[in-house]
């Protein structure tokens, strides 16, 4: 019995240091030391020994599994260091190996002209307001004293959705949804898309529009000039002056278009201007004392000025473009310029 478990023994052994799996060793170990292995085989048949024999017997076999044991414990050792160096060889890192180049993204000249003018008036104590894209007739036209008969609600102007819905055709109705809820003092700009069907290298069917509104006690003309004097130095410079000229919004009274000196030629006459000297940057003036009285605001005691500015037109100012088509093409050849 000794020469057949020593025979066992050594095939084991051989097994063991053969195997080139985990697993493998695994399976070997249920195999020579389980329950129902040939090893533990032999206890079981101490019965058939002497019973003088059978100690001498038994310590054989224990000593035995020890040494099955050992060997599979070193050969997982072995096998796991193999794993590991293997598999720090397959990761090995070249250190030395030029980076792979990521290109940096860069904001549209909208957003960066939009962030800008946010941050100017939030300087200013300005709060945000929003309003939504598609508008109710009130909001857009009827509570910002619109006739029925004005020629802006006409369906070549105007987007419509359905009778009284439509794509606000400027981010005035946000001034209207503002006053229904705030008490004043008010100091508010709403930044946001709009959409008229207009369509050419000066116009977009959807464009973005910043309205400013302040009602305040004492609220004056002044007050606007000033406001749009310094706007314009602070997105263009010092030097770049803003004239107000007469002009009809329903909703204001006086009204006011203003435009600032051309920043390409400084008020000499270029292409950009049309040979003017002076670039339109959209419609202001002091609120009409109708709308107060349909947003329930005391005219009595209340005046305010409002002002609405084309977004893209600032952006194309800025940055020198000279057609709005340009800042809706998606071409990222363009974009890149801006970074
Ligand atoms: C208005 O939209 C008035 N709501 C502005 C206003 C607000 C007046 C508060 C008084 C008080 P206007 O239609 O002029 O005004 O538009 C203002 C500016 O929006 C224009 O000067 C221009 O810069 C820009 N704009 C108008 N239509 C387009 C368009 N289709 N594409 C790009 N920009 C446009």
């Amino acid at each position: 019995m000794i020469e057949e478990l020593k025979r066992l023994v050594e095939q084991a052994a051989q097994e063991i240091n053969q195997a080139a799996r985990q697993h493998d060793l695994m399976q070997l170990k249920s195999q020579y030391l389980g329950k129902k292995s040939a090893v533990n085989g032999f206890l079981q048949r101490l019965v058939e020994l002497p019973t003088a024999e059978r100690p001498g017997f038994g310590k054989i076999v224990n000593e035995a599994k020890q040494k099955l044991e050992a060997l599979l414990k070193s050969r997982l050792e072995t096998l796991k260091d193999a794993e590991y160096t293997q598999e720090l060889q397959s990761e090995r890192l070249d250190l030395s190996m030029p980076g792979r180049r990521f290109e940096r993204g860069v904001l549209h000249p909208i957003t960066q002209t939009w962030r800008d003018i946010e941050d100017l008036f939030l300087g200013l104590g300005f709060q945000v307001a929003d309003g939504p894209d598609v508008e109710d007739e009130y909001h857009n036209f009827d509570a910002l004293n619109t006739p029925q008969d004005h020629p802006a609600r006409d369906l070549s102007d105007t987007f419509y959705i359905k009778d009284d819905v439509l794509l606000r055709t400027h981010t005035s109705p946000v001034q209207v949804r503002v006053m229904e809820n705030t008490k004043p003092p008010i100091k508010i700009i709403c930044p946001g898309r709009t959409y008229r069907n207009d369509n050419d290298a000066t116009h977009s069917p959807c464009f973005h529009q910043v309205e400013a509104l302040v009602v305040d006690e004492g609220i004056s003309l002044a007050d606007l000039r000033d406001m749009l004097n310094h706007f314009a130095q602070e997105l263009f410079g010092p030097e770049i002056a803003v004239r107000i000229r007469p002009h009809f919004f329903p909703f204001t009274e006086p009204s006011a278009e203003m435009d600032m000196v051309c920043p390409k030629c400084l008020g000499s006459g270029c292409s950009l201007c049309k040979e003017t000297g002076w670039l339109e940057l959209g419609g202001a003036g002091i609120v009409d004392p109708n709308v107060f009285e349909i947003v329930g605001i005391d005219g009595e005691k209340y005046t305010g000025y409002a002002f609405g500015l084309g977004i893209d037109r600032i952006a194309m100012l800025r940055f020198g473009i000279t057609d709005m088509r340009l800042l809706f093409g998606n071409d990222v050849r363009f974009l890149r310029q801006f970074r």
